[in-house]
């Protein structure tokens, strides 16, 4: 009966429309005669969501008999964005569902933009994390992603009418029932804070911690489907839950305050993601965050691994950690507590147990964003944890003393402890030591990793431990979904179906032999065209102006910071404005017309980066209500950049800027994304632009500015022997005094930013600002040859191969995790 009764992923329409109805009847207790887009998304998703779990069961069931290495990636932050559409296109049923909408009375396309993004992360590092689980489930590999399930993900971006200045509003992404997570009210782990721990002293080195607060983990599965396979893998997502409800002799004393404290403050780890990219505040609940998921994650593990009933000894051999930064650092330390105090391994068998497990990746080489936890702190909150630390120490400075005796400077760089008042604990440098494989993000980020924030450890392990795998991203979402047009002319040009080439992203060469093709290069311009008007749109709505889709499309969009530069873009901006304003009308016409986009948000905290938003959107303000100038450049900044107003962006643009100081940003992954695309791009000597301008050729790309290694002799030069702006670089000089003058408004507002520029300069934008604006000037030379350019932009997408995340999974199972696929039958 069982088996007979088992269902299969629904392929007919005639099913998909029975379980639609079916869900709006009975979950949704709905009637259909007054269903809207969002009752429909809704039904649609639980009608996706049944199919999903079957996958799903099967996937887990395949690979707990096989029982194969597994591979954990844990990173505190998932950046999902949508999950319909790309279940359905993953699904296969993406015709079927559209069909049995739209008999429904219903378009898909307003039912998918209903869904509200999941939104657990800041930028690039949870991006690439939701990109990887993609690859992972399409290439069948045993890959569980571990994370936290945020009440609230990253902030909304507002821009407050009277002045622009960004206004931060909470995201209440599961106001509405999730579809797309399995609570597992019975995956449940006790998770312990603070207390005392006490040595055994028996030689054994174990210790008894106990004491403090305990808060439960409670696990929430996320559905991670491959493409054009069964296989779907699982994202375990923790909530903190108190132990017990709440105080009951409190409660009964009337004392309601002290009655709920303790359940509060265990809701309160998981309630909210951290807004900050690249900076940390030691801040007490970030590290209880840490530890909670991290020892959560960790116990999952090790249940399973013991269903297995093999030997602790090999719990290596079945088990790969990735951690993603050093923000789960502490599941070093946890494993180490595990094994000697709860397994009773020896201390040496564990250590080894553990190098051999975790693998680590360095995502940023800026000196504030490496982690560092002050000591009182560790001591107060994992007591237990700080003395394993101590002992990792002790034994990891008596191998150092070892082969470089004597050598006390030595010793201090490479200590896990900082000194100071108070001694804090480098995180990063645990993660080295304790992982088999190090790696940056991209060939010059992993360069700079060895020479520069890690090169005595480097001389100490040996090179080999240090590697690089370079970043990518999955050619599903970001050119399938989000460009179907040009997915559409690919698969025709090519000749291929599309599941080949979307799964062998390499394959897109083959359009290397159609760039001369007249009617091809017709079809792309007429896609490219197609995108930006569905862009123009969209602006048009939000900002009641009308914007000109023949004009060229400029997009900067990601986090805002300094080093990424968005102040170099807009001071290059008001440059083109002041010349345009300079200009008769007659010459003027011969000038290339422009739309600039600007999205992202800053850290709540970050007074420059939010500086810079509130002049973009009050130059922006001037600029587009000049009717000198208006026809030839206007500007927009978009509110709230998430991965949903990405997808809209990326295909319409013509250019992306990438243009962070060299050797700041360690890879950037929206580079990848514009090119695949066929966005040009015009940037810097830095991060991944050096290996796409390697694929594409150097001619198909716009670079300028300086390069990595005079970084660092500018700035000792801005330190020691400082030259006015005037004197360096007269152009900005007279752009930053317009700025002053207040043509933008904010009576004096913006002079903290632009003395950033004028004092110290540590991004370098005086050095960069003029190369920057002849490379502009080419970018607009080499528009007004509308076939060349299109060559140019079919060269760019037809050389993104390497850029798929499944090249970068694979490196990833191949180097380091050392795990197979395997495939889930039909
Ligand atoms: C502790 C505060 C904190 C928070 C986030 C420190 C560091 C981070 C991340 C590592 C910042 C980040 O997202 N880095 C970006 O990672 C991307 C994926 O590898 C790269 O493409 C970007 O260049 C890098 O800035």
């Amino acid at each position: 009966t069982w088996t007979s009764s088992m269902r299969n992923v629904f392929t007919e329409t005639s099913d998909v429309t029975k379980s639609i109805v079916n869900h709006v009847q009975t979950s949704l207790a709905r009637a259909p005669y007054n269903l809207d887009d969002f009752g429909a998304y809704q039904a649609a998703a639980l009608a996706t969501r049944d199919n999903l779990i079957v996958n799903w069961n099967e996937t887990q069931i395949h690979f707990t008999r096989k029982q194969p290495k597994r591979a954990y990636y844990l990173s505190l932050e998932f950046l999902m964005g949508r999950t319909l559409s790309n279940a359905l296109l993953n699904l296969g049923i993406q015709p079927q569902t559209e069909q049995s909408l739209s008999s429904l009375g219903f378009s898909i396309e307003d039912v998918l933009v209903q869904e509200r993004d999941a939104a657990l992360g800041n930028g690039g590092l949870g991006r690439l994390a939701a990109c990887y689980l993609d690859s992972s489930a399409t290439q069948e590999l045993p890959v569980w992603g571990y994370g936290l399930r945020y009440k609230y993900g990253i902030f909304m971006q507002l821009i407050k009418e009277e002045d622009g200045s960004q206004l931060e509003a909470p995201d209440p992404w599961l106001e509405h029932q999730n579809p797309w997570e399995l609570p597992r009210l019975d995956v449940v782990y006790e998770v312990r804070f603070y207390g005392s721990s006490e040595r055994l002293n028996d030689g054994s080195g174990r210790a008894v911690w106990s004491g403090g607060q305990e808060v439960l983990a409670v696990a929430y599965d996320v559905m991670i489907p491959g493409y054009g396979t069964r296989n779907t893998n699982n994202l375990r997502l923790w909530e903190s839950k108190p132990k017990r409800g709440f105080d009951l002799q409190s409660f009964n004393a009337g004392d309601y305050e002290h009655a709920v404290e303790a359940s509060n403050s265990a809701a309160a780890i998981t309630s909210v993601l951290y807004p900050n990219d690249h900076t940390t505040f030691g801040k007490e609940l970030r590290l209880k965050q840490q530890y909670f998921w991290t020892a959560a994650s960790l116990a999952d593990m090790m249940r399973r691994f013991k269903n297995m009933d093999k030997p602790i000894n090999e719990f290596a051999e079945y088990n790969a950690i990735q951690l993603n930064d050093t923000h789960p650092t502490l599941a070093i330390v946890e494993l180490m507590r595990m094994l000697v105090d709860e397994e009773d391994v020896p201390w040496s068998q564990a250590w080894t147990i553990v190098t051999n497990t975790f693998f680590f990746t360095n995502h940023t080489v800026l000196p504030e964003a490496l982690e560092k936890w002050p000591v009182p702190l560790m001591q107060h909150l994992l007591p237990r944890h700080l003395q394993i630390i101590f002992d990792i120490v002790r034994r990891f400075f008596l191998s150092v003393e070892k082969k470089f005796p004597g050598d006390v400077a030595r010793l201090a760089r490479m200590s896990l402890i900082e000194e100071g008042f108070p001694q804090q604990i480098r995180m990063a440098n645990l993660a080295v030591v304790a992982s088999r494989k190090v790696n940056g993000v991209a060939e010059l980020h992993s360069e700079l990793v060895r020479k520069n924030l890690f090169p005595d450890f480097v001389e100490f392990f040996g090179k080999s431990k240090f590697s690089n795998v370079t970043n990518g991203v999955t050619p599903r979402r970001w050119l399938d979904q989000c460009n179907p047009a040009l997915s559409q002319l690919i698969t025709d040009t090519l000749k291929l179906p599309r599941d080949v080439w979307l799964k062998d992203l390499y394959k897109l060469e083959g359009l290397l032999q159609h760039v001369d093709d007249p009617k091809l290069q017709k079809s792309w311009a007429a896609v490219k065209r197609q995108n930006k008007e569905r862009l123009a749109h969209f602006v048009e709505q939000m900002f009641g102006l009308k914007v000109d889709a023949s004009a060229m499309f400029d997009v900067q969009i990601k986090r805002l910071h300094e080093y990424k530069r968005q102040t170099l873009n807009i001071l290059g901006v008001i440059y083109r404005y002041l010349l345009l304003k300079n200009m008769t009308p007659e010459e003027r016409k011969k000038v290339n017309k422009k739309v600039v986009f600007f999205a992202g948000k800053a850290a709540p905290g970050y007074y420059v980066a939010k500086l810079t938003i509130r002049l973009i959107v009050n130059v922006s303000r001037v600029i587009n209500a000049d009717p000198d100038t208006n026809q030839y450049l206007s500007l927009f900044f978009l509110p709230d950049y998430s991965v949903s107003l990405a997808e809209v962006l990326i295909p319409a643009a013509d250019i992306s800027q990438q243009i962070s100081t060299a050797g700041t940003e360690a890879s950037g992954t929206s580079n990848m994304k514009f090119c695949l695309s066929g966005g040009l791009l015009l940037g810097t000597v830095d991060g991944a632009n050096i290996e796409i301008a390697e694929e594409v050729g150097e001619d198909n790309v716009f670079f300028f500015g300086h390069l990595t290694p005079d970084v660092d002799k500018l700035r000792y030069e801005h330190t020691y022997h400082p030259v006015p702006v005037e004197q360096k670089c007269p152009e900005l000089a007279k752009v930053l005094d317009a700025v002053s003058s207040n043509i933008f408004g904010g009576n004096g507002v913006y002079e903290p930013l632009l003395n950033t520029v004028r004092q110290g300069d540590y991004y370098i934008l005086t050095d960069d600002f003029d190369s920057y604006i002849r490379a502009v000037e080419m970018v607009d030379e080499a528009y007004q040859d509308q076939t060349e350019w299109i060559k140019k932009s079919i060269r760019t997408t037809a050389k993104m191969g390497k850029f798929s995340s499944d090249r970068a999974i694979q490196d990833y199972a191949q180097e380091y995790w050392n795990i197979e696929s395997s495939r889930v039958s039909e």
